[in-house]
């Protein structure tokens, strides 16, 4: 492991928070080689109590209320935001310029124009610049990628995917709900790592044709969304998610069809990814062989990993990146690819509310 180290800024210490702090302790526990060493130097938070007690429990140096006061400190030179949608762009904009590499959760942005400043700002700024989808990062996923590269399963027909939970029923007052903090609901929660995947395994997408539902009275955001769209390549997509499918907890599952062979994947499954070759139906494969992707970090054949592991993987990506070893690119989503899911969600909205199918124009 290299004796570099690197200072880390954290805006948000909730869920997403949380998951990122646990990968960056974890971190020189299991990478060997590590690029750089996270070094925990501050977590903001508005609640005092609140942020003070995780900077305790998640071993970061300092606590402050105030993010501005990440964006000035000298001894962070990674800025990463776990905050809501609504608080993605002006802190990472405001890091980016100061010379700060920038990790910003998914979605984005709120919107396509949002994301697309933050995008510029980042390479204005010439930092690295990595948008948290970590579906990317889960080793079934990686080693479907690498299937599809080689061009073992022929022409790609179809890619339908559908990410389904089940607590959009609560009448909790959550940001989620917010449409002024969360910008939309299911869609860009979930339906933007539904649209990512669809990007990262098969290709960009170009027209849409979308219906948008809000069920819950009094809701400000969606709940669901059901869209066909084309891709670049020919292949035809179905892209689904819903907060309200009672029974599914975090149930993303996508399946690829091509000329000679299909894949596909359940994240309730994670280490599965299932083939067929078409003969007689599909075939398991749990993908904890030794070199199959990241497995070499973890344990022998069988012993499964879990969905925090995914962001310890990405986030050692994004350090090999800022220290020169690999780029964010193509494995790990760039902001232009946070930019490029936030247009299609546009498109989305905007064929739900025309009525007509929507090509996606990309700036
Ligand atoms: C809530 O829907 C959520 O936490 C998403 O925001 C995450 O991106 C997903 O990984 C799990 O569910």
């Amino acid at each position: 492991m290299s004796d570099a180290s690197i200072g880390v800024g954290v805006l948000g210490y909730a869920f997403m928070g949380r998951a990122h702090s646990s990968a960056y302790r974890r971190l020189p526990q299991v990478a060997t080689g590590l690029p750089l060493r996270p070094r925990l130097v501050a977590i903001a938070g508005r609640d005092t109590r609140s942020v003070a007690a995780a900077a305790s429990r998640f071993g970061y140096e300092r606590y402050v209320t105030d993010w501005r006061e990440l964006i000035s400190d000298p001894e962070i030179q990674l800025f990463d935001n776990c905050g809501p949608n609504g608080l993605h762009a002006e802190p990472t904009c405001a890091a980016a310029e100061a010379g700060k590499h920038v990790l910003c959760e998914k979605p984005l942005a709120r919107n396509a124009d949002e994301a697309l400043s933050m995008w510029r700002a980042a390479e204005r700024a010439g930092v690295q610049h990595l948008c948290g989808f970590n579906y990317r990062f889960v080793p079934a996923v990686r080693l479907a990628r690498q299937v599809l590269e080689a061009g073992d399963i022929g022409e790609i027909h179809h890619f339908r995917a559908s990410y389904l939970q089940e607590w959009g029923a609560t009448t909790e007052r959550l940001w989620r709900f917010d449409r002024e903090t969360a910008g939309s609901g299911a869609l860009g929660d979930l339906g933007a790592h539904v649209i990512d995947l669809a990007r990262y395994l098969v290709g960009e997408v170009e027209e849409v044709s979308a219906l948008v539902r809000t069920f819950q009275p009094d809701r400000a955001v969606d709940d669901a969304f059901v869209a066909v769209a084309s891709l670049a390549g020919g292949a035809l997509a179905t892209f689904e998610a819903t907060r309200l499918a009672p029974g599914r907890k975090n149930s993303l599952r996508w399946e690829i069809n091509g000329s000679r062979g299909s894949l596909g994947f359940d994240l309730e499954r994670p280490n599965v990814l299932l083939r067929s070759r078409g003969e007689c139906g599909f075939t398991e494969r749990l993908v904890t062989e030794p070199d199959d992707p990241f497995m070499s970090w973890w344990w022998p054949p069988g012993h499964v990993i879990g969905w925090e592991h995914t962001f310890v993987h990405e986030i050692e990506h994004f350090l090999g990146a800022i220290a020169g070893r690999n780029t964010v690119a193509p494995h790990a989503a760039t902001f232009e690819d946070g930019y490029r899911v936030a247009e299609v969600c546009d498109a989305i909205e905007r064929s739900a509310a025309s009525g007509r199918r929507e090509v996606v124009v990309y700036r």
